[in-house]
């Protein structure tokens, strides 16, 4: 039987198990990286785990979030980092270079390896032909300090492309289409493997593009063939001796095949408040737009960003449309202040800012009061553009530029304006930008903490008998931004669990804070897909300080499902999913004999107020048993 490209990747790097889908197995990591938002909780775990040269081939470090800098703490998290990096031996890169997975992309993403990272769009990589996979801070540290991860064998849906994109239509469109097909849970358990003739007609930059809002599948990761684009691509960034030709075999077999047609992609809109909700730009009609914004990892390549500036010249961005354009990297940029495509954006209105994630995640440019506004990116969940009664719409690049133009949603066909075929050019190497010292381990380099960087909360081993109160009863597809907001006010105290605690679920139920720290310990109860999207840890971590000992709910999302395992809250999953409609906000639950009920994997969790009993399924792996043992994956690793 032919294999997949996928399991072709695992079993190169499979260290335990086996290769049966839904078992665990631990896989050897070739790279990690880690951007700032997560990355000081990373390191700071490092440093708890009293690791020292890291066991990785390379790791790299990314400044690409909280660049705003609005007060010290966002600097003093880049020292922090800078520091701890070159005590282990991880690649620092500055802020300004770029966003980390553009990044990753450009410098040292290699086919066939595997990258895990602290970040929800580290499967960027799978534009390259790696197995990139997001995950939370400490398994990323755990992957620095030991070179492993584990991870339950996924199952493979296979996309098959056929046809070429038309003029309008682009990768951002192909993913928006493949989410309307399977959803924001549709990838959940799954990677997501691209195949078929239609796959020499995208570049590696449309791959990722790809591979990057798979995220929003809630797939473990989507990966594509590594092919002669792979090989044009790493060549024209001055690395064409980390090719590697890798294919899945002609008669590999997937659990579910999506047949894709690019030729008769449509451009697509993603609508308030969700990636999955998806239309036709010509369905949705021309509604009037206040603001574009063009960037993110999703969208800020340098052919993404050539053709906005092909759109643009010559032209003038709407007077009521606010364009704001936030390049991938400095690389990108400064080949764009050379070739005049920088002027053009310029002249035409945009306003050009850092290369970061910026307006992505909050960090300025937030629309005004009920704008709508187009972006690039990947998330358009309520609020987390700064402005919570904003309508995001999730666009492509070209459906961007020609609506800040228009101002109005345009469906770019419906013009007379040509988009040149854009040609890869080379771009500068490495050493000439401003990623410092390569991992080189300086073990003496001091740590320098900022007075805003606070230790992180460690839970206790589980008791025997688990009482709480039910502090928040949730709905359905709950985002880690609903859990742990972040935006330009709050993002600066990433490295300040204590404080950052005050403002849990804030958007959702502002009294939710308050009602944990006046009970000695509480629990949440959730809906479907609990905890999607970010992975940011501090949805576990903030929680975790605020006393909550388990979320129970109909079901949950990969990332945060193992962020809360890392910290020793339980998950459970309710046997029978009606039981969610018994709970009430204030009710008792109560587990007993807990430490027996983990080991046997289903446990009864008694409702004290209304006397029913819930049948609940962990569903934890030996290895995740262990850890909600011992109160999270830094107890058992010290215990281990
Ligand atoms: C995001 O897009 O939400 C982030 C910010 O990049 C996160 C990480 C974080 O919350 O710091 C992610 O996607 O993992
Ligand atoms: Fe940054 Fe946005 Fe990408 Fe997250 S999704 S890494 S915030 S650009």
């Amino acid at each position: 039987m032919g294999k997949t490209l996928t399991y072709k990747i695992l079993e190169n790097h499979l260290i335990a198990g086996e290769m049966i889908p839904g078992s665990e197995i631990t896989i050897k990591i070739d790279q990690t990286l880690t951007q700032d938002s997560t990355g000081t909780m990373v390191y700071l775990q490092l440093e708890a785990m009293d690791a020292e040269k890291i066991k990785t081939e390379l790791s790299v470090a990314y400044i690409d979030h909280n660049t705003l800098q609005t007060g010290f703490e966002n600097a003093d998290d880049h020292a922090f980092i800078k520091s701890v990096a070159q005590r282990h031996g991880v690649v620092f890169s500055k802020p300004g270079n770029g966003i980390c997975h553009q990044l990753h992309l450009e410098n040292y993403g290699i086919p066939g390896k595997t990258l895990l990272g602290s970040d929800s769009h580290t499967p960027t990589g799978g534009g390259l032909g790696m197995i990139a996979i997001g995950a939370g801070g400490l398994d990323v540290a755990v992957a620095m300090a030991k070179g492993t991860y584990s991870l339950n064998v996924p199952k493979v849906i296979g996309v098959k492309l056929t046809g070429k994109l038309p003029m309008w239509s682009s990768a951002k469109d192909v993913i928006l289409h493949v989410l309307k097909e399977l959803t924001v849970k549709g990838g959940v358990g799954n990677v997501v493997e691209y195949f078929g003739e239609g796959v020499k007609t995208l570049s590696v930059t449309d791959r990722a593009t790809i591979t990057n809002m798979g995220a929003e599948l809630g797939a473990t990761t989507s990966v594509f063939p590594s092919d002669e684009n792979t090989k044009e691509y790493l060549t024209l960034q001055g690395r064409c001796g980390d090719y590697l030709p890798l294919a899945a075999d002609e008669d590999a077999v997937y659990d579910k095949i999506l047949e894709v047609d690019l030729s008769a992609i449509a451009p697509l809109a993603a609508m308030p408040h969700s990636p999955d909700n998806v239309a036709a730009v010509s369905e949705i009609g021309e509604i009037k737009v206040d603001q574009v914004a063009i960037g993110s990892c999703t969208n800020s390549s340098y052919t993404d960003l050539m053709k906005v500036a092909a759109i643009l010249k010559g032209k003038k961005v709407h007077p009521d449309v606010s364009l704001v354009i936030s390049p991938g990297s400095s690389r990108i940029l400064a080949k764009m202040a050379e070739n005049g495509a920088l002027a053009d954006l310029i002249m035409a209105g945009a306003r050009v800012i850092e290369c970061a994630c910026g307006p992505c995640i909050g960090m300025g440019q937030s629309p005004k009061s009920g704008a709508v506004s187009l972006r690039t990116f990947n998330r358009n969940f309520k609020g987390r553009s700064g402005t919570n009664d904003a309508e995001v719409y999730l666009v492509s690049p070209e459906t961007a530029a020609i609506s800040a133009i228009t101002g109005v949603l345009t469906d770019g066909r419906k013009t007379d304006v040509v988009i040149p075929e854009i040609e890869l050019v080379e771009m500068q190497p490495l050493d000439s930008y401003t990623v410092s010292p390569c991992g080189h381990c300086k073990a003496n380099t001091e740590v320098e903490m900022g007075p805003n960087i606070k230790p992180f909360p460690r839970n206790t081993e589980l008791p025997e008998t688990v009482s709480v109160e039910i502090t928040l009863k949730a709905g359905d597809n709950i985002t880690t931004d609903d859990i742990m907001p972040s935006d330009s006010r709050l993002l600066p105290y990433r490295s300040n669990v204590p404080h950052l605690s005050n403002y849990c679920f804030e958007k959702i139920d502002a009294e939710f804070a308050k009602r944990c720290q006046a009970v000695p310990a509480c629990a949440i109860a959730g809906g479907d897909n609990y905890g999607q999207g970010s992975s940011r840890e501090h949805a576990a971590l903030a929680p975790l300080h605020l006393g909550v000992k388990f979320v129970v709910a109909k079901s949950f999302a990969r990332i945060h499902r193992s962020n809360l395992i890392n910290s020793g809250i339980l998950p459970l999953v309710f046997a029978d999913a009606s039981d969610y409609d018994d709970i009430t906000l204030g009710d008792t639950l109560v587990i007993e004999n807990a430490p027996s009920q983990v080991k046997a994997n289903e446990i009864i969790v008694k409702n004290v107020n209304t006397g029913k009993e819930y049948k609940t399924l962990p569903n934890l792996s030996d290895l995740e048993t262990e850890m909600i043992l011992a109160g999270g994956k830094i107890n058992y690793l010290k215990k281990a």
